[in-house]
């Protein structure tokens, strides 16, 4: 008795929910609408601490909005491609699909275990043929805009998944999923020309802040990261077309001494002349050993080698040595370089490697970077340098040169961009195939819209080892076709493609569950998006969110969406860590969640989350105790038992106090849940317990109406954090279930302001009055209250008061004469 059986009451109502489709939106215009989305999960194994926390704090802005009377949609799937099926497959001899849909029956599960607010019936699989058929789709409706394409390149290699990287799956040169050391290799690939919509990217930032963490704003403009400066054309001795270099400072041009290419590229193929190709080849192996990051650290050591060749600098009319140098990177501006050893650090230190020429151009400090080996920037005097001699700004200097440089056909002012195209070829099998037939007649043809999905053939086990080449490649059967133009024999592509291409456009698919006509139904998405809030991990602050929205640009571009950015919000959950580390096998510092939930139960693990700090910081588990959590549900739950189950009460004649501190909790846990500072809700609501209690043990009694109206805001607001208890609580009222079918209660105005304060006289230490008084009473007329009490009168005796000791408006304290 007065205990909640939290085993039972989880059975309960999660039976409850589902049957009476609770979680599922009217869809009917009779409410204003929310989207509320959690990123998908991946189904890797049970859901984890991590999982737990990042969906609990979804689920409180999700059941927040619904009891505020928005129709909400809060749907789930999953991000079911991927290589750990693959390799899990290899190793169990089984199908991809076997490990993945079995996890995913046990995420679900958990999932409906944990009392997400969550609606089943959108349910999707990106790895599911009715989904990755619509992805075949999309690709080929940037195909035919010219945003998918093949290049030849150079692309980052894992050796042990032999399979190719983008550059954001390589950290610090390694392979983001296994750890190897990553190399380099030349392959033929499909790339998305993301690059088409980097201003875009960057411009539409704006209607994001506020809205996203700055960090996140911040890191994605990094990644874009838009360089204004100039191409400026150098002759090559012995070439027709001169040599385009990309600089940002076109005003350090008279001090650049040499030439720098790229050595990876195919102007340092072409340029390297017949003396000098042994020596540059035997260069370009060692080179090739390198990775980028390792090539672009300034602690790496400078290596090059000259091409036996010189340029013209254009504005002085010297001849410079042309280099090829690994510091120059072959996809980055134009792969070219001038080198101002004077006042780039990287120019400098390959210079007094090689004993080439610097020279001063700009007096910044008046030190000399060829003495001190540290390379000057930022304004200065310009100085042996033609027509900017006597100009002392870079700005000035940049415009002044970039003008001369175009009006001599020598240059033009440019923006370059670090943000590559997106390579989405894998050689993998557990993936989405490429809708594309390659003919030797007509080339690359796409495959018709009306033969979609190109399903992925039976390949099972060691079939699906990696052999360099992708697995589909030996599926004889399933690869060689025909040409859907000419009816010849072709072959089918045989990458699939990266899985961030299947998570950048789910969430247009939760609108339109099922939809035969097209990757979603336009009118779903105008009444659905964009996205409320979003939730997840700042580990997808670039790549997951940058494509995600490249996708919704295309998307308006193909006039298929109205608004230009598809999340308006975003929320990064801080990690679960414990004893001060990320939870990792080798540390053995895991927490079960399971566990967890077996022994306080989902609410007190959901409640332990929350309460735990601002959502964004990381929380450390071995600080946190699940069991006062516990504890203080019960505490909860036993105001609900202890008010009689009557519900027809007026809660006007309610105690005073209690309801006024009802309703001012009812103004500060709305604010702050709409600030997403949750854990300060959850400390209101404990406040509102306890002064409940007081009430019920005090004067009020458990009868009192002020009682019902407090314990049932406490079911509403503890419902979003600890979904089974509140439910329990409101049955426990006497309320027809669900609590998450309740309205959220309006704050009474005249109930929230502390317009009156009850002032205590005092006289010599000893209480003499107890007097009402406004919050905001000045000293001269509590003093003149006072005087007027009787009990004050007969203390002072006809004594004079000499002097008054205020703390208004609680307390006056007055010294009488002698
Ligand atoms: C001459 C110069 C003088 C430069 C100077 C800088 C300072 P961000 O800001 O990142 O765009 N650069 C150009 N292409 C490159 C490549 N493919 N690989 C490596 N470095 C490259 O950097 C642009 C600057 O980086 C360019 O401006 C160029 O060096 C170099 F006092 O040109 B600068």
């Amino acid at each position: 008795p007065g205990q909640y059986d939290k085993v039972q009451a989880q059975e309960k109502w999660q039976a409850f929910w589902e049957q009476d489709e609770t979680f599922r939106p009217l869809d009917d215009g009779s409410h204003e609408r929310r989207y509320v989305l959690d990123m998908f999960p991946y189904p890797s194994g049970d859901l984890h601490m991590g999982h737990a926390e990042a969906y609990a704090m979804g689920d409180v802005v999700s059941r927040y909005w619904r009891l505020r009377g928005y129709d909400v949609m809060h749907p789930i799937g999953w991000d079911s491609f991927g290589l750990p099926a693959e390799n899990a497959a290899i190793k169990a001899d089984s199908h991809p699909a076997d490990w993945t849909y079995a996890n995913i029956e046990t995420q679900v599960r958990s999932f409906k275990r944990y009392g997400l607010s969550l609606d089943w019936s959108r349910r999707l699989h990106t790895s599911d043929t009715d989904y990755y058929r619509w992805t075949q789709w999309l690709f080929l409706r940037f195909f035919e805009r010219g945003l998918a394409y093949r290049k030849d390149s150079y692309v980052n290699w894992c050796p042990k998944d032999q399979t190719v990287l983008a550059n954001e799956q390589v950290v610090n040169g390694h392979c983001e999923r296994c750890g190897t050391e990553v190399t380099k290799r030349k392959l033929n690939q499909w790339y998305f020309k993301i690059t088409d919509y980097a201003q875009q990217l960057l411009d539409d930032m704006s209607q994001l802040e506020g809205g996203w963490p700055e960090h996140v704003l911040a890191m994605q403009r990094n990644w874009i990261g838009r360089s204004e400066g100039a191409h400026v054309n150098f002759v090559v001795e012995g070439r027709e077309k001169p040599v385009t270099v990309f600089t940002t400072r076109p005003d350090t041009l008279f001090g650049a001494t040499f030439m720098v290419v790229a050595p990876d590229s195919d102007l340092a193929q072409e340029l390297v002349s017949d003396e000098q190709r042994e020596a540059f080849e035997a260069y370009l192996t060692e080179v090739k050993k390198s990775t980028e990051i390792e090539r672009q650290s300034t602690e790496h050591a400078k290596t090059g080698v000259w091409l036996g060749r010189h340029a013209v600098n254009p504005v002085n009319g010297e001849k410079v040595p042309v280099w090829a140098a690994d510091y120059v990177l072959a996809d980055y501006g134009t792969g070219a370089i001038m080198a101002v050893p004077a006042h780039d650090q990287r120019d400098l230190d390959f210079a007094r490697t090689y004993d080439l020429p610097v020279r001063t151009v700009i007096d910044v400090d008046g030190t000399d970077p060829a003495e001190t080996g540290v390379a000057t920037s930022g304004d200065g005097a310009y100085v042996n340098s033609g027509i900017l001699d006597g100009l002392t700004d870079k700005a000035s200097g940049v415009a002044r040169i970039t003008e001369q440089l175009e009006a001599d056909g020598n240059g033009t002012g440019t923006v370059q961009f670090r943000l590559r195209d997106w390579l989405v070829s894998r050689q993998r099998f557990w993936g989405c195939p490429i809708p594309i037939i390659h003919c030797e007649v007509d080339g690359e043809v796409p495959v018709p819209d009306d033969q979609l999905p190109v399903v992925l053939p039976e390949l099972r086990g060691q079939e699906l080892a990696p052999k360099g080449t992708s697995p589909l490649a030996s599926a004889a059967e399933w690869v060689n076709t025909t040409c859907p133009k000419c009816g010849g024999p072709a072959r089918r592509d045989t990458d699939t493609m990266d899985t961030f291409v299947d998570s950048s456009w789910y969430f247009f698919r939760y609108c339109s569950p099922g939809y035969e006509g097209g990757p979603f139904n336009p009118e779903d998405v105008a009444r659905w998006m964009p996205v409320d809030q979003y939730v997840g991990g700042v580990e997808h602050a670039i790549l997951h969110l940058l494509y995600m929205r490249f996708f919704t640009k295309v998307l308006r571009d193909m006039g298929m969406v109205e608004f230009d950015e598809p999340m308006l919000r975003l929320l990064n959950q801080g990690q679960v860590i414990n004893q001060g580390k990320a939870m990792s096998k080798s540390l053995g510092n895991g927490v079960d969640l399971g566990k967890q939930i077996d022994e306080f139960g989902v609410d007190a693990v959901r409640l332990t989350m929350i309460f735990a700090g601002p959502p964004e910081d990381d929380i450390d588990w071995a600080d946190l105790s699940p069991s006062s959590s516990l504890k203080f549900l019960q505490r909860a739950y036993r105001l609900a038992t202890d008010v009689a189950s009557d519900t027809d009460v007026d809660f006007a004649a309610g105690n005073k106090d209690l309801r006024k501190a009802t309703h001012k909790a009812i103004v500060e846990i709305s604010t702050l849940l709409e600030s997403g500072r949750f854990n300060v809700a959850v400390a209101r609501t404990m406040e509102l317990v306890n002064a409940t209690r007081k009430a019920i043990d005090g004067e009020a009694g458990a009868a009192d109406p002020a009682v019902r109206e407090a314990a049932q805001f406490i079911a509403q607001s503890l419902s979003l954090v600890a979904p089974y208890v509140a439910e329990e609580m409101w049955e426990a009222l006497g309320l027809p279930p669900s609590v998450a079918n309740s309205e959220w209660p309006v704050a009474d105005g005249s109930l929230t302001v502390d317009d009156t304060a009850t002032m205590v006289v005092q006289i010599q230490g000893k209480i003499r009055a107890k007097l009402e008084v406004p919050a905001d009473i000045t000293e001269e007329a509590a003093l003149e209250l006072a005087l007027a009490d009787d009990g004050v009168q007969r203390s002072l005796a006809g004594r004079e008061v000499v002097k008054v000791i205020a703390r208004l408006p609680k307390m006056l304290s007055l010294v009488p004469g002698r």
